[in-house]
């Protein structure tokens, strides 16, 4: 028989998709153990042959799961106290739309946002050096050469995407979501479903550096991610 051990979340602090994960098991209360990834060598997730992306999710039982949606579907199932995904048929195709929107869409306007040029790279890859148990010489390595790598990734990434100007393209997508709430509490009704919490996380993911302001500016998007972030902290 496996034995049971508490669930362990391989993640950069920053990573969108490891944000959503981490949404879903607070929501949910369940006790975790968070290990930061460096960024550059990713050798705390060695053991993972053929899979070399984060969120990696160790469950209870120390069975792989990979990838952000299929991982908090599977921590839904697994702990069914205060259910999150849909059931009812047109409710879940509305969340699979967002929950697709959130990975595609939003997402992909956060790099060229967070790593517009080598000085807020700096800040963002700064913050992330400090997250995880690393020496001074790797969170210096950490900043300095994620900060270029990233720079230029969010380059590349804006150009293939079309974003000119990542500010309004990260404003319009605010302003889908704030339409895809449709002025109710949550996207569906009276509590958050996956999509919720996905988006949640993957603002949450900049709550710490200086783009979140544009959250705070769109007052519909910030209430929902108040309260979103009010039931997470919650009972
Ligand atoms: N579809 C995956 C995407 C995961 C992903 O792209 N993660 C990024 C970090 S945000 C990653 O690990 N990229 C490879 C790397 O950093 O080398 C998910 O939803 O979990």
């Amino acid at each position: 028989m496996n034995t049971v051990q508490k669930p362990k979340l391989f993640q950069y602090a920053v990573c969108p998709f490891c944000q959503k994960v981490d949404a879903i098991l607070a929501y949910k209360k369940v006790p975790f153990e968070a290990v930061e990834v460096h960024p550059l060598n990713k050798k705390e997730i060695g053991f993972s042959e053929n899979y070399k992306k984060v969120p990696i999710y160790i469950d209870q039982e120390g069975r792989q799961i990979n990838d952000s949606t299929p991982i908090m579907r599977n921590i839904d199932s697994t702990y069914p106290d205060r259910p999150v995904f849909e059931t009812d048929q047109a409710a879940k195709a509305k969340e699979d739309q967002w929950l697709k929107w959130s990975d595609e869409v939003l997402v992909s306007s956060l790099p060229p946002l967070v790593y517009r040029n080598i000085k807020d790279a700096c800040k963002a890859f700064g913050y992330i050096a400090n997250v995880g148990k690393f020496s001074p010489f790797q969170k210096m390595a950490i900043k300095y050469s994620g900060a270029v790598v990233m720079t230029m990734v969010a380059k590349k990434s804006a150009k293939k995407k079309n974003i000119a100007d990542p500010v309004r393209h990260f404003k319009n997508c605010l302003t889908e979501w704030e339409k895809a709430l449709e002025g109710g509490k949550y996207l569906n009704g009276h509590k958050a479903n996956g999509a919720d919490l996905a988006v949640f996380g993957i603002l949450k993911s900049i709550r710490n550096l200086p783009a979140f302001k544009y959250v705070e500016e769109n007052q519909t998007v910030y209430e929902w991610y108040q309260r979103i972030e009010n039931d997470v902290n919650c009972n």
